[in-house]
């Protein structure tokens, strides 16, 4: 298996806490965003859509993170990231889709870097965009999370989900613009208690070899 991935994008992140916490081994290959490396023709040969991550499995190549967690999740159901309850399996999903969908777009590199040529912004105009999509995000996360009373140690219970691979890493974004997330005690208590976890830790940002 070869994980085509970069240090600070959030969608790796979410299938790097994936594959550590089954236990997966695999290569990885590093794009570096910022110099364009997935806009190349030799990667988007790999993943026409030009983005990160990609997962290559027995001659095929997967696409888009959620799909790929999922394939994991089938391949190699142990330990489950999905739970057994088609009911409980929503609420997971939802949550997850909350963050990939409603969030992870806004802020994207490509998003970003739109905004800033398009309607002339500079930084400050681009980490009140960013700050402002965080905040309705982590809100909605919080809010759901309430609503449901499902949480426990993590997002679904005790059990490690999807749910928490998506949490995580976008909860390492807001850090990094610097978001106030002090109004999101139960997605910051969740964030806190999965980044006890060894899959969690050496799966971050920091601890990739392309941050170095
Ligand atoms: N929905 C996709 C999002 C993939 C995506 O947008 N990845 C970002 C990094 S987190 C990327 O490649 N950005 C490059 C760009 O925006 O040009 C997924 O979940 O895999």
């Amino acid at each position: 298996m070869k994980l085509y991935t970069y240090f600070r994008s959030s969608a790796s992140y979410r299938v790097r806490i994936a594959l550590a916490w089954k236990g997966i081994t695999h290569d990885d290959a590093y794009l570096n965003l910022p110099k364009s490396e997935h806009q190349s023709d030799e990667y988007r040969a790999v993943n026409a859509q030009g983005l990160v991550p990609a997962l290559e499995d027995a001659g095929r190549v997967l696409i888009q993170s959620l799909a790929i967690i999922e394939y994991l999740d089938e391949r190699y159901p142990k330990p489950p990231l999905l739970p057994a309850d088609p009911l409980d399996r929503a609420y997971v999903r939802a949550l997850s889709q909350i963050v990939a969908c409603e969030v992870h777009p806004l802020n994207n590199t490509r998003t970003l870097k739109y905004i800033r040529k398009a309607y002339g912004l500079d930084d400050a105009g681009i980490n009140t965009w960013y700050r402002h999509w965080i905040a309705e995000g982590l809100g909605m996360l919080e809010r759901y999370l309430d609503r449901e009373r499902r949480a426990s140690k993590y997002c679904y219970g005790d059990q490690v989900t999807i749910a928490d691979c998506c949490l995580v890493p976008q909860v390492f974004n807001a850090h990094r613009y610097e978001c106030d997330v002090k109004p999101y005690p139960q997605v910051m208590r969740i964030f806190d208690e999965c980044m006890k976890l060894g899959a969690f830790v050496s799966a971050q940002p920091s601890k990739q070899p392309d941050a170095q």
